[in-house]
């Protein structure tokens, strides 16, 4: 853990680059009033430095010969990193901007790191880590189910439910502590049995939380949604459709999208990223046309539902039944995928259908026109479907969003299935403790309780500068 006293004063400007009405600056440390208190001139009748101001007020005033300012006093502790903590909501032109900061700088105080201030608010207690990732997550929400997570996280919901796990985990080392110190009273087959069975059901448990990474990272890192298909086949057309603007370049001449084409949806408050790919040339030798199929079969792979469109004129006999049976494995790998009959208003829909229905038996299958807006919106239904499903099939309260999360669950899980079995064997309790314990070391850093120096600065990292 990180011990050594904070004695530097940082300071970064908190609002977005570039110009805007108002900025804020914001200021953490030691030095904070000091460093205010030579720049700031308040306006009052009874004007107090800003060293003299109480927590939670504000002052108007003229800073350093640069520009009025209204100044915010936040006393430590009771500010968001634990020190005392000075606001400065300037005008937000780019000069301005740096002009104060500079200022700052000339009095002693130095620029922040990415993610310093949220750092300075877990090293001081104010929040846990898992509390800090949710900071991170709710600046970067796009959809309204991520500010949901992120807000839910940040009130400590998950720290709670963790914290609840672990005080299992101790309650049980405890059990066997008595039982190592008074093996005569404690050590029966039957109080043996129920240890066993209390640490398989705390991993069960723990388990189960993590399970709630399915829906939990499709949250906070969107659905994956991709769109597959022969050249010339709409697959462009159909993205643009669906996001409502020109995204995509679309023409008659087969072999137009080589990259892959991303865009951002949002379908029921769930971020949606949509990826429109080149076409699938089975034969040729252009090796753009080569690296664009590779791009789009890895874009395919990593997709959580395929919608796959087949349009007329449909190619000979023997390249369909080589779509067919791409499609089949696919469908038998386990991928959700929609198989989309484009161009309906070309009046084939019908005779494509039965020639598909002859090669594939279960598939779902839904038409589509450019021309119709209630297709797209069908197409969109289909999103909302997989959503619902997801849903039902990941119910869990409690949402994992993070990766990091995830694998301290499972592998806590882990450790308490292999404690279970090292009772039933006989192996001697102490080493059990000593599983026990690695179970609640893993749980305490998702919270930070027990964390390294090396992770924090990792994860603080990822943040942007006056975070
Ligand atoms: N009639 C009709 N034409 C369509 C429809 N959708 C797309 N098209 C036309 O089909 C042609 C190809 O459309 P794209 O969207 O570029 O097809 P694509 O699958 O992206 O093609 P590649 O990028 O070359 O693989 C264009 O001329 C479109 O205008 C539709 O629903 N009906
Ligand atoms: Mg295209």
């Amino acid at each position: 853990m990180i011990t050594k006293a904070i004695t530097d004063t940082i300071a970064a400007v908190s609002t977005p680059p570039g110009a805007s009405g108002l900025a804020v600056l914001r200021l953490s440390g030691p030095q904070a009033a000091e460093c205010c208190d030579q720049l700031f001139q308040p306006y009052a009748i009874t004007p107090l430095q800003p060293s003299e101001m109480a927590g939670y007020t504000t002052a108007v005033g003229t800073w350093a010969g640069l520009d009025e300012v209204v100044l915010s006093c936040f006393k430590a502790p009771h500010s968001f990193t634990g020190e005392d903590v000075f606001e400065i909501s300037c005008h937000g032109g780019t000069a301005v901007k740096q002009a104060i900061l500079d200022s700052l700088i000339s009095v002693g105080a130095r620029l922040a790191e990415p993610g310093e201030f949220s750092k300075r608010a877990f090293i001081n207690g104010k929040m846990d880590l898992s509390q800090a990732e949710a900071v991170m997550d709710l600046i970067g929400a796009e959809a309204s189910r991520q500010v949901q997570a992120a807000f839910n996280q940040l009130k400590g919901q998950l720290s709670g439910k963790i914290r609840a796990r672990a005080d299992a985990l101790y309650e049980l080392m405890a059990r066997i502590e008595v039982i190592l110190e008074f093996p005569e009273l404690e050590e029966t087959p039957p109080a043996l049995q129920q240890l066993a069975d209390d640490a398989e059901s705390e991993g069960d448990k723990i388990r189960q939380l993590a399970m709630g990474y399915g829906r939990g990272k499709v949250i906070r890192e969107g659905l994956r949604v991709a769109i597959a298909g022969r050249p010339n086949a709409g697959k462009s057309t159909l993205l643009n459709n669906l996001v409502g603007e020109d995204k995509a370049i679309v023409t008659s001449i087969p072999g137009t999208t080589r990259d892959l084409v991303e865009a951002h949806l949002i379908v029921d408050g769930y971020l949606v990223l949509l990826t429109d790919t080149a076409g699938l040339t089975l034969d040729t030798a252009d090796p753009v046309e080569q690296e664009g199929v590779r791009r789009a079969r890895r874009a395919h792979a990593e997709a959580d539902l395929l919608f796959w469109l087949i349009s007329p004129p449909l190619p000979a006999t023997a390249e369909l039944e080589r779509e067919m049976a791409e499609i089949r494995e696919i469908i038998a790998a386990g991928k959700d995928l929609v198989l989309v009959l484009g161009k309906d208003d070309q009046g084939e829909s019908a005779a494509i259908q039965a020639m598909i229905e002859k090669y594939l038996t279960t598939v779902d299958i839904v038409r589509f026109s450019k021309q119709a807006d209630d297709d797209t919106k069908r197409i969109k239904d289909k999103i909302s479907d997989h959503l619902r499903q997801l849903e039902r099939q990941y119910d869990q309260d409690t949402l994992i969003t993070h990766e990091r999360h995830r694998k301290l669950l499972e592998d806590a899980a882990a450790e308490l299935a292999q404690a279970a079995a090292e009772i039933r064997s006989g192996l001697t309790l102490d080493l059990v403790a000593t599983r026990l314990r690695q179970a609640a070391e893993l749980l305490a850093e998702m919270t930070g309780d027990s964390v390294d120096a090396g992770l924090v600065d990792t994860i603080f990292s990822r943040f942007c500068v006056g975070k």
